[in-house]
């Protein structure tokens, strides 16, 4: 080599070593500068940093972790429980911190390793969460964790996302993955709309031909299709083990074509109707006068109560425009009786505080605020999906490849900037459940279209439900969102590149 390419071949290779530095991902050395959603209550750095390696150890100190523990092994590979020798990571419950709650937990990042401690395991998972985020997607053969504590727990007792399987139908392996994604950002309930004018999803055993002919189309005219009952409670298995209850909904008294096509008895003409394939809404209903009816919700949510171990069952009761007012009401009263009498607790869409519901009955503002506020002075708890702000089939703007506008063109930072107790000011705070963002699915028709409507504005929700107002602002999570690109990456998400958010900032 000559002088000269010796020179040349010293600076690409100096140059080669300033680029790949520079690429490197930066991580934060203080605690507090990591980019977590939902932002935690508490968090503050010591300065310090403990390395974790790939192989790094976990420790239980109660043998009811060790599901929490076997979840945190399969997700964060290289894991591995820990034989005789000190653990990396210890698991602990007994936190002795009633704020924490059952959700809640303590992190404790010191230069002996990592403690996270709950009351209950459901807050360990949270922390084991976090602690995921702590680590970054590509992790090398040392991570470095900055030193500090977290202490966290959320703002409301539900965080939910609806997923409407009835309009298009998603099979159990897209459920799954649905079910991580809210898993990752601490969101703890599914809410799962199974029946609708366009299919019946789930199999109900005395009544077959709500899945065979109910179950056989979708919008567009596609195959459909339905959970038997195995795997439903498959999917409620795979939810539970993360710490997500599923609420099922049955739609009620409208949106029922595809009951009304599959029994003729249900129909107050006694003509079996027709299966619609079309995105119309509110021209369904059962008949509400006639005792045959309530034989069958019997029948339905007789069945599914004994495969849904969660304390909810959903019976819709929106846009029933093709139901005279007072039969509604009368109908809404009589299937409350019925959930009531099979030992769960009835939740609806706001229209079922028209009539006269139990106090215990959760109420679901979508629409109308003057039904939220009715059901409000009843004493009813309320959860907040307002479709202005957290309808997530909503398109982005008017550019958006799929999705609706008749309730708003939903941007990230829309999607994000609003308070629950503001939405509705006649609710008061303490009634306010939750918050729960839901996918209706007239225009999602694979998994694919379900990410490019939910990312990147669920963890925006899920935030909107974890985190204290006061802690909340867009300036500042949209850089935290953007950090969080990566991890969609690396589970294969496509997510829509929402202009304002600056997305080029990779860091962890
Ligand atoms: C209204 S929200 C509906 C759904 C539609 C949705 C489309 C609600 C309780 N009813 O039936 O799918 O709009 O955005």
């Amino acid at each position: 080599m000559n002088l000269e390419s010796k020179y040349s071949y010293a600076f690409v290779l100096a140059l080669a070593i300033i680029l790949l530095a520079s690429c490197e991902t930066k991580r934060p050395t203080n605690l507090a500068d990591h980019n977590l959603i939902p932002h935690p209550v508490e968090i503050s750095g010591t300065g310090g940093r403990y390395l974790l390696d790939r192989e790094a150890t976990l420790q239980i100190s109660d043998p009811s972790l060790q599901g929490v523990a076997d979840y945190f092994i399969e997700v964060q590979s290289g894991m591995k429980m820990a034989m005789d020798q000190k653990a990396d990571i210890e698991l602990a419950l007994g936190a002795n911190d009633e704020e924490l709650g059952e959700e809640g937990y303590l992190m404790e990042i010191t230069e002996y390793g990592v403690v996270i401690s709950a009351n209950h395991p459901h807050g360990v998972f949270h922390g084991l969460q976090t602690l995921l985020q702590l680590i970054p997607v590509n992790a090398e053969e040392l991570v470095e964790l900055a030193t500090g504590t977290i202490r966290d727990y959320p703002r409301y007792g539900h965080r939910g996302s609806m997923l409407d399987v009835s309009r298009h139908f998603f099979g159990v392996e897209d459920v799954k993955r649905y079910i991580d994604f809210l898993a990752a950002y601490k969101i703890n309930v599914l809410h799962l709309h199974l029946t609708d004018d366009q299919g019946w999803r789930i199999e109900i055993k005395s009544k077959p031909e709500l899945t065979t002919i109910g179950g056989s189309t979708e919008v567009g005219g596609g195959a459909g299709g339905f959970y038997t009952q195995k795997q439903y409670e498959d999917i409620v298995q795979y939810a539970a083990d993360r710490f997500i209850t599923i609420v099922p909904e049955i739609d009620l008294p409208g949106h029922t074509q595809a009951a009304l096509a599959s029994y003729a008895e249900l129909n107050c003409d006694g003509q079996v109707g027709e299966l619609y394939t079309g995105t119309e809404v509110g021209f369904s209903t059962l008949c509400t006068d006639s005792e045959a009816t309530y034989e069958f919700v019997d029948a339905v949510i007789q069945e599914l109560e004994a495969i849904t171990p969660g304390p909810y069952i959903h019976i819709g009761g929106d846009e029933s425009h093709a139901t005279e007012k007072e039969d509604y009401i009368y109908f809404i009263s009589r299937v409350q009786q019925i959930v009531s009498k099979h030992g769960k607790t009835m939740m609806g869409w706001d229209e079922i505080a028209q009539g006269e519901i139990e106090k215990e009955t959760v109420v679901q503002q979508w629409n109308s605020a003057g039904n939220a506020s009715k059901a409000a002075e009843n004493g009813n708890r309320i959860i907040l999906s307002p479709a202005k702000l957290a309808y997530m089939d909503m398109k982005y703007d008017s550019t958006s490849r799929i999705g609706y506008d008749w309730a708003a063109l939903i941007e990230v930072d829309r999607a994000y900037n609003w308070d629950p107790d503001t939405v509705n000011a006649t609710v008061p705070a303490e009634l306010i459940y939750g918050v729960e963002a839901p996918l209706w699915t007239e225009t999602v028709e694979n998994m694919k279209d379900i990410e490019y409507l939910v990312f990147p504005r669920l963890p925006g929700y899920a935030e909107i439900g974890w985190s204290p107002q006061s802690l909340r602002n867009w300036e500042e999570y949209r850089s935290r969102l953007a950090a969080h690109a990566p991890r969609f990456e690396s589970a294969g998400i496509e997510f829509y590149r929402s202009p304002v958010v600056d997305w080029g900032k990779k860091d962890n």
